[in-house]
């Protein structure tokens, strides 16, 4: 009969977190407010993702972005809902996003306290295959509303007030924390609304999958280098270990968060930092690593203790199963 009840009680996202925040006295909605923006963000993106063959919306815009790619115009697009999306919350006072060289102050009449850091769609070199994609978002709070500058963005993973992202894979699925666990929604198509089927989600504390790119293998540390091979050649007489890399973030950590394992993306000699970016990719997945019962590390130390110095810093990173991330450290330790 659980199951039943289930079917006729829909715990949507709105109706999740109005629940976490009625356990705050003093909080007013805003957070649901600005959660709600971010769906619907989201949903936009998901069904023009799904539409992106017939629409024509594929290829390219013409544009570069900051960081030298050529931006597809799904990029463009979805970054334009999530910037209007939030500003029109007027719950934001400053958003940081993947696609925006500088960040965006969000004028006096419109703001309010919380500052959103996000990547609009990630993984866009798997767009024109179909294969799943993303967006990576986390949030802070700001000190002063009134004196807002680029420096409040600047703070340590640790600081987060929330983090998720969407993926945009076979079905569209939407993963959050609030610093109280991590769990999933999946979007129903025909009811437009994210339903939770994944609650309480715990990443399994080891794993039997590595994720990473080997391509770059020639040119990575003596750590990372140690661990893959020990992933494929055990000394401890257990089974090797499997691969699996879509090369898309979202993806890779859902699979992580779902199964255990590893994802890294580490230094190697030609990228010293590694390759993703700590505000909006290695800090919201760090979030939901730990929240999930994980680790996650930058080879120096824990990820979400780094202090970003601009807002398009790269850096390290190894997240996943609690046991996994210890052997990584302890390789590390012994350099
Ligand atoms: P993007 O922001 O340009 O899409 O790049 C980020 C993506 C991640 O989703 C993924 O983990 C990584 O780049 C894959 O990089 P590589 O192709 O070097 O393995
Ligand atoms: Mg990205």
């Amino acid at each position: 009969h659980e199951a039943d009840a289930n079917r006729t009680d829909l715990m949507t996202i709105t109706r999740f977190v109005l629940n976490e925040q009625s356990k705050f006295p003093e909080s007013r909605g805003d957070f649901t407010i600005l959660i709600s923006h971010i769906v619907l963000g989201c949903k936009f993106v998901c069904s023009s993702v799904n539409k992106a063959g017939l629409a024509k919306l594929l290829g390219l815009a013409g544009d570069t972005n900051i960081q030298g790619e050529e931006q597809k115009k799904l990029d463009v697009i979805s970054n334009e809902v999530f910037v209007k999306a939030l500003i029109s919350s007027g719950r934001t006072c400053l958003l940081v996003s993947e696609e925006n060289e500088d960040a965006i102050i969000v004028p006096p009449s419109q703001r309010g306290k919380y500052i959103v850091v996000f990547d609009p769609l990630d993984g866009s070199s798997n767009i024109d295959c179909g294969v799943s994609i993303g967006t990576i978002f986390g949030i802070y709070m700001v000190k002063d509303i009134n004196n807002v500058t680029v420096q409040d963005a600047l703070q340590p993973g640790s600081k987060l007030v929330a983090a998720g992202y969407c993926m945009y894979g076979s079905s569209c699925t939407f993963v959050l924390s609030t610093g109280y666990g991590v769990n999933g929604f999946t979007l129903d198509p025909s009811l437009g609304e994210f339903i939770l089927t994944h609650p309480n989600i715990k990443v399994p504390k080891k794993g039997k999958i590595y994720s990473v790119n080997e391509g770059n293998a020639k040119n990575w540390d003596e750590p990372t280098t140690k661990y893959v091979a020990n992933c494929k050649f055990p000394q401890d007489g257990s089974s090797p270990k499997s691969l699996r890399y879509i090369g898309s973030m979202v993806a890779d950590i859902h699979r992580t968060l779902l199964y255990g394992g590893t994802f890294m993306y580490p230094a190697d000699t030609k990228n010293p930092n590694g390759k993703l970016r700590v505000l909006y990719e290695v800090f919201p997945m760090s979030y939901l690593m730990e929240q999930a019962g994980g680790q996650a590390f930058t080879g120096k130390q824990r990820a979400l203790d780094l202090v970003p110095e601009k807002i398009h810093d790269r850096s390290p990173i190894f997240l996943g199963s609690y046991d996994e991330i210890e052997k990584i450290k302890e390789l590390y330790a012994e350099l």
